[in-house]
């Protein structure tokens, strides 16, 4: 059923697994300095050892060599690879050298996303996302790896998730910086886009490889059958979904915005929107829960709790249908729809390892579905290229610390050792079976 043609890999992001935050030059990001306030994260936790995957890189790809992936998406982290001075920091770069010179010799594909973000703090005390001159930092750095990296790399990703870094990041304050001012999460995500549009120009004139970016996205459904309701559910899908992937794929903003945010509009300038509808070649999509909404006066929507549906550790509902719909909704929305990947899936439980093994059973399941789910868009017209269990480990979940476990392999904080799930041996045992076209 699942051609050859089709990858399946796993994902991690720099901040969360690599720790070694002082070696080589490296340089605070804003979640370095995110995690040192109080209350910020959960436990105090922090990205300052996390899976010492700087040191256990090899370790860590023999997982992936075992597990029998076709491919691994990372994350570089900007402050080991470009000095404060805008230099490059070879000590950095050659970690990811190596890591790139490996896996191809594994015969892994690599997808690179650039920023995960951790935005060097720098950076941060000129602005950050607020300033328009970041965009152009990032498109800097943008140049300088993809000259570094030229011919090692089969996928580019300029941005993770942008929604988080603008949203989460300057309206809640639940990640870096820490803001909450809603206008301040619009500047952030102009000039992030803006950032992905100038960015991609960069790439694209050092390096042949596919360049996309990555959104997550939710799906939404009405608490009830009221009119209310039904557009409660249209705006909430406008924040979570089309907020970003209309300027990418339409050049335009979503105009339930206004409604969302009256008196709130992006910071754009003449030329902006045609940067940032630049050609992708690929859109990663990043898919977990769906989201039950209702109408609120204040707010326009609120999200509601579901009850006697299946939740995961996060408290998030696992809906495996929302992946199909979704897929299906964007190919007709978006007429230049390009090829997708699904480049996050996967579900966080408190997993234990008892006499060697971790039964993460509600994973499996998790996983099988929203496979399934894939599969089902796919016969009914999407084009995906592929599908990315996040995580590859367990890992700093960012405010919630390492308290979720995203892994189908578990790490052991205390002793740094890898368990593989049940899920993961689940995985390789089907990845075994496709290779023997079985
Ligand atoms: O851990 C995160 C990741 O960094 C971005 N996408 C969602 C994951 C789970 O919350």
């Amino acid at each position: 059923m699942w051609s050859r043609d089709f990858l399946f890999g796993a994902a991690t992001a720099a901040y969360q697994i690599e720790g070694a935050v002082h070696a080589d030059g490296r340089h605070p990001s804003i979640w370095d300095a995110f995690c040192l306030v109080p209350g910020t994260v959960h436990n105090g936790d922090s990205g300052e050892v996390a899976c010492d995957h700087y040191n256990r890189w090899e370790t860590d790809l023999q997982l992936l060599v075992d597990l029998g992936f076709d491919a691994y998406r990372f994350s570089v982290s900007w402050t080991r690879v470009m000095n404060v001075d805008g230099t490059p920091n070879h000590r950095g770069l050659d970690f990811y050298k190596r890591l790139i010179e490996q896996l191809e010799r594994r015969g892994l594909q690599r997808f690179l996303t650039l920023y995960h973000w951790d935005l060097p703090q720098h950076l941060q005390d000129r602005g950050g996302w607020l300033s328009r001159d970041t965009s152009f930092r990032f498109a800097e750095y943008a140049d300088l790896l993809s000259r570094e990296l030229t011919g090692g790399v089969n996928a580019w990703t300029t941005l993770n998730e942008p929604y988080c870094s603008a949203y989460l990041g300057h309206a809640t304050g639940r990640h870096a910086p820490g803001m909450k001012c809603v206008q301040y999460a619009v500047d952030a995500m102009h000039h992030l886009l803006l950032g992905h549009g100038v960015a991609s120009a960069a790439i694209r004139a050092n390096d042949k490889a596919p360049i996309g970016l990555v959104s997550n996205v939710n799906a939404v459904v009405p608490k009830s059958n009221s009119a209310a309701d039904a557009h409660a559910a249209t705006l909430a899908y406008a924040h979570a979904n089309t907020w970003v992937l209309d300027p990418l794929l339409l050049g335009t903003y979503p105009a339930e915005l206004k409604e969302l945010w009256p008196g709130v509009a992006a910071p754009v300038r003449a030329g902006d929107m045609a940067a940032i509808a630049t050609r992708m070649d690929y859109l990663g999509i990043n898919y977990y829960f769906r989201a039950q909404v209702q109408a609120d006066a204040a707010a326009g929507y609120v999200e509601v709790p579901m009850d006697g549906v299946e939740h995961t550790q996060m408290g998030w509902v696992v809906y495996p249908a929302g992946l199909r719909d979704l897929l299906t909704e964007f190919k007709h929305r978006y007429p230049g729809l390009p090829p997708i990947y699904i480049t996050e899936n996967g579900m966080a439980s408190d997993d234990k390892v008892v006499d060697g093994r971790v039964g993460d059973e509600q994973r499996l399941r998790y996983l099988n579905s929203h496979i399934a789910a894939v599969d089902q868009a796919m016969r009914s017209g999407v084009q995906v290229k592929g599908y990315f269990a996040w995580s590859l480990l367990d890992n700093f979940e960012w405010s919630y610390g390492y308290e979720k476990r995203f892994g189908v392999v578990h790490v052991d904080y205390a002793t740094q050792r890898r368990t593989p799930k049940d899920s993961a041996l689940a995985m390789k045992a089907f990845l075994e079976r496709r290779r023997r076209g079985a």
